[in-house]
């Protein structure tokens, strides 16, 4: 069998290097040459622990070749992004340009999935765009949407072991999709239609996104009050039916902070609590800039000088290098900018140098800083030794046992 995908980024290329290891031959198709170039040199061009071995060796033995343009396959993957235009309104116009390039390929008894995350009604709209420029294929390909869920940093182990969810324009279609990918994941593949399997996506990402908000509105409401909110959510835990999240600075990657916008730009009116959520969740990270301005402003008030602030951590979240969408890196940009850059180290361990931040070694900082500011709960900083007589802001839960 051979398969084409759409898209060789942090999704799609994982996920044809592993179903070209259990025997699919694949064509991975990237509109950047640098991607293709890459690929094809068994370079990986994405950080994801394990994944460079497995590209070689698919490389090499002749099951994955990359290009520029699509060829004739028995199934097609689009695995492309889908940002956002305007006021966070989904743009499936990559979707969409990645569908009508395979369709001069495509033949009776074909596969046509979709991966990208979508809004609901994405899968049916496509098939109508096929059907528009080859009538004749109508009813006689399968088309299915069939979204992703893995973690990234264990793609190797959850593109196999997860669980998946596959609609199909009809039952025929979800079956061929379920055909596909039993030949790589061992969780269970769960049937339904194209439409639910849209929204289950969304769904889950947005339950993620409601769940942290009320960890961060908790935190908020808890500073106010006094109360540790750390010792808080871990008693209201031992409850046997209640199991909060952690609160942070803010909410970021390119997956939770996102998804839900696909649901509220289309149901405006009913997605209350989802809109809500995200506002919530956005606040969290300009309330925590807040919070350091006013420290730097109290500290100067009591010592009549400025003080040195330390700022622990960029990433969008725990021990990755990942600082796409990060609320955290938001954070040191605004306060830099708030006080001319002066007297501020920025620290992040995951990563050698930045481009924009000079980077200071998190024991260095913390020993030099008076204001300590966590905002991402790397390791190497719950092994630095509590200091009483420094100003510590711990948006993260460094300290919370
Ligand atoms: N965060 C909190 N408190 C928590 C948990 C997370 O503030 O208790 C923050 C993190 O610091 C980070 C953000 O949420 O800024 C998102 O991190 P995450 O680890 O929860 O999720 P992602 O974005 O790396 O991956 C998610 C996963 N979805 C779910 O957990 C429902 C993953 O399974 C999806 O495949 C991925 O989105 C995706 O591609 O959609």
């Amino acid at each position: 069998m051979k398969a084409c995908f759409m898209g060789l980024g942090y999704i799609g290329l994982p996920t044809s290097i592993i179903a070209a290891k259990h025997g699919v031959k694949i064509i991975g198709v990237d509109i950047n040459e640098q991607v293709v170039q890459k690929t094809n040199a068994g370079e990986l061009h994405i950080i994801e622990p394990g994944m460079g071995e497995l590209l070689r060796e698919v490389v090499a033995n002749g099951m994955l070749h990359a290009s520029t343009t699509p060829e004739e396959s028995d199934a097609y993957f689009m695995v492309v992004p889908t940002p956002f235009k305007g006021n966070h309104e989904p743009d499936v116009s990559y979707v969409e340009a990645a569908t009508r390039a395979v369709i001069p390929f495509l033949k009776e008894k074909d596969l046509f999935v979709i991966e990208s995350t979508s809004p609901v009604g994405t899968t049916e709209a496509m098939a109508e765009i096929i059907y528009a420029e080859r009538p004749e294929l109508k009813d006689k390909i399968y088309i299915a949407y069939c979204p992703e869920r893995v973690l990234p940093g264990n793609v190797i182990y959850e593109l196999v072991h997860n669980d998946r969810v596959i609609g199909g324009i009809n039952p025929e279609s979800t079956e061929k999709a379920i055909e596909f990918y039993s030949q790589f994941v061992q969780g269970t593949l769960h049937r339904t239609n194209a439409r639910t399997a849209e929204m289950c996506k969304l769904t889950e990402n947005s339950s993620r996104d409601v769940q942290i908000a009320f960890a961060n509105e908790l935190s908020i409401i808890c500073d106010k009050a006094g109360i540790n909110v750390w010792e808080l959510i871990n008693l209201a835990n031992k409850h046997p039916r209640v199991n909060i999240l952690q609160p942070g600075c803010g909410v970021g990657g390119h997956c939770i902070a996102v998804d839900p916008y696909f649901i509220t730009a289309d149901f405006p009116a009913e997605s209350k609590l989802i809109s809500t959520s995200r506002e919530i969740n956005n606040y969290k990270s300009f309330w925590c800039v807040e919070k350091v301005k006013n420290a730097m402003l109290q500290f100067e008030l009591e010592h009549h000088r400025k003080p040195v602030v330390a700022m622990m951590g960029l990433a969008f979240k725990p021990n990755i290098d990942d600082l796409r969408e990060s609320p955290a890196k938001y954070i040191v940009t605004k306060v830099m900018q708030g006080c001319n850059n002066a007297n501020i180290l920025v620290v992040e361990p995951n990563i050698p140098d930045h481009h924009v931040f000079k980077l200071t070694d998190y024991r260095k900082a913390y020993e030099q800083a008076d204001i300590i500011v966590f905002l991402v709960a790397h390791d190497p900083f719950k092994t630095l030794p509590y200091n009483d007589k420094k100003v510590i802001l711990d948006f993260c839960g460094i300290y919370k046992k």
